[in-house]
């Protein structure tokens, strides 16, 4: 039972918060998770919490890339199990793209709990979970580094949600387009991705889901001038104007 009254004004990023809690008390999140979270939550509170225009853009461009991938990947780690598993299966139906269990902060038992989750929510093949099928990806010092040769090892297009800095310039650097969802636009992962979503995840991801259900119809012409005509680090900066300008705002009300 939550214990967020619905009348209160912030319930939805409450919400949010009781269910990545409530993931950390599953055994789905690290301990860490739960500052990534709190991090993010500063970020949206910045942003107005809501997903804006320059966003919106950005969930278009991600969906035309993951329908004109060949092999796309979905990365799951412990924040995305406990924030929105029944949508990443989902989405991952929806442009058929594999789902990949890579933690950062890695451990047996956590990434079986997400896979159990996973499977929960409608997902037939998970991998990550087999040492044997493991290759190890260049240039990461983590243990973010192993992925599945079937997966992301062989990916062109790899989602990273809520990621921490030291993998999109490595993935990037193996050749693949990286997608990634983060509310702080200044962040590493922002900042070297292909395509950066700057929402929160559970709000994006539905949108996203939309996007790529209506873009589907689209020949692979159509797709890839979405792709071309967005600019990333324009998004980006609009991101980071917007919180300048809430932050006049609200610097003139105080
Ligand atoms: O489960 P593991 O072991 O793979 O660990 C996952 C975490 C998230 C702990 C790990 O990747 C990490 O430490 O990440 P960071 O470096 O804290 O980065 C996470 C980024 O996600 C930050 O820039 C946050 O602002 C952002 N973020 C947090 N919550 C959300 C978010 N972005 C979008 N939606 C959110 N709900």
């Amino acid at each position: 039972m939550s214990l967020i009254p619905k009348s209160h004004p912030r319930a939805k990023s409450l919400l949010i918060r009781e269910k990545l809690v409530k993931g950390f008390d599953n055994g789905l999140v690290a301990k860490e998770g739960l500052l990534a979270q709190g991090r993010g939550e500063a970020f949206d509170y910045l942003l107005g919490e809501k997903t804006s225009k320059t966003a919106t853009q950005a969930i278009k461009a991600a969906a035309a890339q993951l329908l004109v991938a060949e092999m796309p990947v979905i990365s799951v780690n412990g924040n995305i199990a406990a924030l929105c598993p029944k949508q990443v299966v989902k989405l991952s139906k929806q442009i058929k793209a594999k789902l990949e269990v890579n933690l950062f902060y890695s451990n047996e038992k956590r990434k079986m709990s997400i896979i159990k989750t996973l499977k929960k929510n409608g997902a037939n093949e998970i991998l990550g979970a087999k040492t044997t099928s493991s290759k190890k990806l260049p240039g990461i010092d983590s243990a973010r580094r192993i992925v599945d040769k079937d997966g992301i090892f062989v990916a062109d297009v790899v989602v990273v949600p809520l990621e921490d800095g030291d993998r999109t310039m490595a993935l990037r650097k193996a050749g693949k387009i990286v997608i990634t969802f983060d509310l702080n636009p200044f962040s590493r992962t922002s900042q070297t991705a292909n395509i950066t979503i700057v929402d929160n995840v559970t709000r994006a991801i539905n949108l996203l889901i939309d996007e790529s259900k209506k873009l589907s119809k689209k020949n692979q012409k159509s797709l890839q001038k979405i792709i071309d005509d967005f600019d990333n680090k324009k998004n980006i900066r609009e991101n980071i104007i917007q919180i300048k300008n809430n932050l006049d705002r609200r610097a003139k009300i105080a």
